[in-house]
């Protein structure tokens, strides 16, 4: 089944990148959404908030993802028929999808006006985003070169590198621990996002709060390329973003580790890097700085008022 399939991608990492797992899962719930055979919109609502609970049970770092889904659910709350809740869910779908790549392009060109002719730029892990503001960089005729690291366990890395090969950017490849290394080369880091919180602070790809402390005292620019819809409104209402911990094989094989019962091998998937060492936060409505993370959530987001109002209503039953 489409669902099970694609929720089995994106958990495996065949799909990967908080933008396509996003674009992916709406796409997914269109198609599934489609293939329901019911006249009851009870029905229809109930198979789909089941499809959209295992989608979202996947990766649960990634704001874009119930972003996402909540930007085309929520509607069917108010749909009138079956049809019509299709009709609603196609139309939210394409909508979503059409936002997030004019996104990416926005940013690239926002993004790529932050890099100079001659500039030395460091990104981490694969961010289409990122990329989109380097390759626009060079496609606009600067000439660039950039720090691309391996991204351990799942080395991603490759992934950039083959892009910035086939942009035919000057790009060296290197170790996650040589970013240091090398900060005093570099002009710029841009990396993208799985999620930013209400303060302005950014949970991206393992490594990267380490690049940023780094960046940070070498006094380089630390730019994060992020569409509107990974901005997180539940850190409103004081919720945490959870680091996804991937399991250890990633990291050591079973057999090898079987070798050593006394340790415990530790895998979590993202970091946090707080806003202070964040210059700038570029979206598709231009670049911010982080402590304008909040305004985004409340004007570009339109977040859950709604949740509020379930707050205050179960304080209200409390009270009775
Ligand atoms: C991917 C990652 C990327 C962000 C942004 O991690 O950390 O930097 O998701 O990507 P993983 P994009 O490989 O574990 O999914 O800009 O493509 O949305």
């Amino acid at each position: 089944m489409l669902i099970d399939e694609t929720a089995e991608k994106i958990r495996t990492m065949e799909i990967r990148g908080a933008g396509l797992i996003a674009r992916s899962a709406v796409i997914a719930l269109k198609e599934y959404g489609n293939s329901i055979e019911t006249s009851s919109c009870d029905v229809f609502l109930s198979e789909m908030n089941c499809a959209s609970e295992k989608l979202l049970k996947t990766r649960p770092t990634a704001v874009s993802l119930p972003n996402a889904v909540h930007f085309v659910m929520k509607p069917l709350k108010s749909m009138v028929s079956v049809k019509e809740g299709k009709q609603i869910l196609s139309e939210r779908t394409d909508a979503f999808v059409r936002r997030s790549e004019d996104a990416v392009r926005q940013i690239g060109i926002i993004g790529a006006r932050l890099i100079s002719d001659g500039d030395v730029v460091m990104t981490h892990c694969n961010s289409q985003v990122a990329l989109a503001c380097i390759i626009e960089a060079k496609q606009s005729g600067k000439d660039i070169e950039v720090f691309a690291t391996e991204v351990r366990p799942r080395n991603q890395g490759l992934l950039t590198i083959k892009a910035l090969n086939e942009a035919d950017i000057k790009t060296n490849y290197i170790v996650d621990s040589a970013a240091r290394y090398f900060m005093n080369d570099v002009d710029l880091v841009i990396v993208g996002t799985d999620a930013v919180t209400v303060n302005g602070a950014v949970v991206n790809k393992i490594g990267t709060s380490q690049i940023a402390l780094a960046a940070h005292e070498a006094r380089t620019r630390f730019v994060v390329a992020a569409e509107t819809y990974k901005f997180a409104p539940r850190t409103v209402l004081g919720d945490r973003i959870e680091i996804e911990e991937r399991p250890t094989d990633e990291v050591l094989s079973d057999d090898i580790a079987a070798g050593f019962p006394n340790v415990r091998i530790r895998n979590p998937s993202f970091d946090v890097t707080p806003a202070s060492y964040i210059d700038l936060i570029v979206t598709e409505m231009g670049a911010i700085p982080p402590v304008m993370a909040y305004t985004v959530i409340r004007d570009y987001l339109g977040w859950e008022i709604d949740e509020f109002n379930k707050i205050f209503e179960i304080d209200h039953r409390d009270q009775e």
